[in-house]
């Protein structure tokens, strides 16, 4: 009988190895990159647009995003299927103080 209760266990560990990689490969959600200019008031210096860049990347469905303090803007690329323009603008302009609009 332990023959036939190993095998479950083998093939059990297979199956979680399979999903995981399945999982990494996203296939089930296609992602549908746009990239959009955010126009960001009140960035001083570099540090002010690398807390709107770590601010950004903890939000769903960012996929990059380039901050420019002498433009004042932030160059953002995202998954519209799982956000919009105007969600991450929000995002950041909650989470930094600084005023985030996204073009219209
Ligand atoms: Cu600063």
């Amino acid at each position: 009988m332990k023959s036939i209760n190993v095998m479950p266990g083998i093939l059990g560990a297979i199956a979680i190895v399979g999903a995981a990689e399945a999982g990494t490969q996203d296939k089930a959600k296609p992602v549908e990159s746009r990239t959009v200019t955010l126009k960001v008031d009140g960035m001083a210096c570099s540090a002010c647009s690398t807390t709107v860049e770590k601010s950004a990347k903890r939000m769903r469905g960012i996929i990059d995003i380039k901050a420019s303090q002498p433009k004042g803007t932030a160059e953002v690329t995202y998954d519209a299927a799982q956000t919009t323009a105007d969600e991450v603008a929000k995002f950041i302009a909650k989470n930094t103080g600084f005023k985030t609009t996204a073009p219209k």
